[in-house]
C-alpha cells in the first residue's frame, strides 16, 4: 500500500519544539556527504567560476546554512563524531585511519544508524567509509569481514573502507569485498610492499597521474594511480576509478527503489572532490577548474540524478535531504591534477581562512543545505550547527530518546535545522590540529605545536605556540589575532574549552 505522506507537526513548548506524532509517516533521510569540498566550492556559496545547478536548487528551495561545521578539518574524526554523536579527540585513535584500520566505532553505544533503526527505518550506507573495518589491523580480506557499517546500526551498506587514495582499492557488500576470486586473495600491508605489482615509486612512467613531491601515494599501482599502502591480488575486484562515483549512484538508487514504500535513512558519501580526482570520462574537461572542477560537478550531477529519482518516485515531500562536507578543502592533496594552476580565480574556502587540516574557518566550515520540500521553508540561516548534532536531532525528531547512561555531546538543534528557530549551539570545539572553541562568534583556538603554514599542500594550519583570538563577527577571515587586546575573552574561552575536555 502507498504510504501516506500527509506530515504533522506536532509542536509543543510555545511552538519551538518538534515531534512527529506517533501516527504519522516518517520522513525519509538522505545524509550526502561529500568529501573535501570547501565552503566556496558551488555556485550557491559564492563561486563563480563553477555551476553546481542540482545543489543550487536544493539551496534555493531548502535551507542554505553559513555557519554550519563538521567537527573536524579531516575525514575520520568527522565521520566519527556523524555516527556516534560524540567529539571525536575524546577517544584515541580518531585520526586519518590507513586502509587496514580496525573499526573504531563501538558497537554497543548508540549511533545515528541505530537510532533511525529504532524508530523503524531500513538504514543504508553507501560510498566512503573510513572508520576501520573488522577488529584488528592484520585480517583476512577474503572472507567476511567483522565488525564493520553492519554492524553500528546499517542494515546495508555498500562502501570502499577508507579512502579513494588508500589500498584496498575495493568495494565491499555487506561485510565481502565485490567481485573478488577467491584463486586471487587479497592481502593488504601499510609497512612493507606485498605482491608483485609495481608501485609508483619505482615505476613512474606507469601512472597516469603524478604523485606530487613529498606527498606519497606512490605504493602500490592501481588503475594507473599509485595509492598509500601495498596491496596484492584481487585483481579483478579493484575499482576503476572513473567508476566508483556512478557505482555508488547506482546502489544509492537501488536502495531507494527498494524501500520506497517505507522509511529509510540513507547514509550516502560520496568521494567528491578527494583525490585521486579521476571522474567519469564523460565529466573530464567540463568544467573550467580542471580535474577537481569536474569532480565537483560529477558530485553535483548525482545528487541531481537522487533528486530526480525521489521525484519520479513521489518521494520528494517526503524526504529530508541533508548536504555537507566531511571537511574543507584543499588543492593539492598528493597528485600533480593541476587543481592549483587551474583553480585562479577560483575560492574553495570562501572568505575563510585555511582548508583542509586546518584550525582556521575553512577547515570545518563547510556547506550545508537543508531540504524537505512542504516542510522546510526557504531561508538562509546563520545559526551554528555541527555535524555531530544530528544524533541528538534525530532522536528528538523520532522520539527514540538517547540512553540515560551514555554521555554525549551532540545537541538538539532541530528547529534551526527545519528553518524554526535562528539559534542552533552556542558553543562548539572544533578540531584541526590545535582545538579551537567558538562562542558568539568568539573564537580562540588553542595554542599547538607545529608548522604555521604547510608549503606541501599550500594551508594555512592555524597553528600558533601561544594561541588566538579572533572576532568572527567583525573579522570572519581571522586576518587580525587579538589575543592580547580581549585578554580576558580569551581566558574566559580558555577555560570552557578545558572545562568541555574535562567533561
Ligand atoms: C593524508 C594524505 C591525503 C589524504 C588525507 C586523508 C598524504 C601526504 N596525504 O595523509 O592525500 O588522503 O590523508 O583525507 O599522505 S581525508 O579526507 O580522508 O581525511
Ligand atoms: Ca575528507
Amino acid at each position: 500500500m502507498k504510504r501516506t505522506t500527509i506530515l504533522i507537526l506536532a509542536f509543543l513548548l510555545f511552538g519551538t519544539t518538534i515531534h512527529l506524532s506517533a501516527q504519522t509517516a516518517k520522513p525519509n533521510v538522505i545524509f550526502i556527504y561529500a568529501d573535501d569540498l570547501g565552503y566556496g566550492d558551488l555556485s550557491c556559496y559564492g563561486a563563480t567560476k563553477i555551476n553546481t545547478p542540482n545543489l543550487d536548487k536544493l539551496a534555493k528551495n531548502g535551507i542554505r546554512f553559513t555557519n554550519g561545521h563538521s567537527t573536524s578539518a579531516t575525514c575520520t574524526p568527522s565521520r566519527f563524531a556523524v555516527m556516534t554523536g560524540q567529539y571525536p579527540w575524546r577517544q584515541k585513535g580518531t585520526e586519518i585511519l590507513p586502509g587496514d584500520a580496525a573499526l573504531i566505532v563501538p558497537t554497543n553505544t548508540t549511533t545515528l544508524p541505530k537510532v533511525f533503526k529504532k524508530a523503524g527505518y531500513q538504514t543504508a550506507v553507501v560510498g566512503k567509509w573510513h572508520l576501520g573495518l573488522g577488529k584488528q589491523v592484520e585480517k583476512n580480506w577474503n572472507t567476511e569481514v567483522t565488525p564493520g557499517p553492519n554492524e553500528v546500526g546499517f542494515d546495508y551498506s555498500f562502501i570502499f573502507p577508507a579512502t579513494a587514495d588508500r589500498v584496498p582499492t575495493v568495494f565491499m557488500e555487506n561485510h565481502k569485498i565485490l567481485a573478488l576470486d577467491q584463486t586471487d586473495p587479497i592481502r593488504v600491508d601499510y609497512k612493507n610492499p606485498v605482491g608483485n605489482d609495481p608501485t609508483g615509486k619505482e615505476h613512474p612512467e606507469l601512472l597516469k597521474l603524478k604523485s606530487s613531491a613529498g606527498q606519497g601515494h606512490n605504493n602500490t599501482i592501481v588503475n594507473s594511480i599509485g595509492r598509500i599502502g601495498y596491496m596484492e591480488g584481487g585483481h579483478k575486484a579493484r575499482w576503476t576509478d572513473e567508476e566508483v562515483s556512478t557505482t555508488f549512484l547506482t546502489k544509492a538508487r537501488d536502495f531507494i527503489e527498494k524501500n520506497k514504500n517505507q522509511p529509510f535513512f540513507l547514509y550516502f558519501t560520496l568521494t567528491e572532490p578527494h583525490v585521486p580526482r579521476m571522474p567519469a570520462t564523460m565529466f573530464k574537461g567540463k568544467s573550467e577548474l580542471g580535474l577537481r572542477g569536474d569532480a565537483i560537478l560529477q558530485l553535483d550531477w548525482t545528487v541531481g540524478q537522487i533528486m530526480k529519482q525521489l521525484e519520479y518516485l513521489k518521494l520528494d515531500k517526503n524526504t529530508l535531504i541533508i548536504f555537507s562536507s566531511d571537511n574543507g578543502p584543499v588543492l593539492d592533496d598528493g597528485y600533480e591534477d593541476e587543481a592549483v594552476k587551474k583553480s585562479v580565480g577560483h575560492q574553495p574556502s570562501g572568505i575563510f581562512r585555511g582548508g583542509k587540516y586546518s584550525s582556521f574557518e575553512a577547515g570545518t566550515r563547510v556547506p550545508w543545505i537543508m531540504s524537505w520540500p512542504g516542510t522546510i521553508l526557504p531561508k538562509v540561516s546563520e545559526a551554528m550547527v555541527c555535524q555531530m548534532d544530528l544524533l541528538a536531532s534525530f532522536s528528538y525528531l523520532l522520539n527514540v530518546p538517547l540512553p540515560a547512561d551514555e554521555t554525549t555531546d551532540s545537541e538538539n538543534v532541530l528547529p534551526a535545522l527545519l528553518g524554526k528557530s535562528t539559534k542552533g549551539r552556542t558553543t562548539l570545539i572544533t578540531q584541526g590540529g590545535p582545538l579551537a572553541i567558538i562562542k558568539n562568534n568568539w573564537k580562540y583556538i588553542e595554542p599547538g605545536k607545529g608548522i604555521a603554514y604547510d608549503k606541501l599542500t599550500g594551508i594555512e594550519m592555524g597553528v600558533s605556540a601561544s594561541g588566538q583570538l579572533y572576532n568572527l563577527n567583525t573579522d570572519p577571515g581571522e586576518t587580525e589575532n587579538v589575543l592580547y587586546k580581549y585578554a580576558s575573552k580569551a581566558k574566559e574561552l580558555a577555560t570552557l574549552l578545558n572545562a568541555i575536555k574535562a567533561k
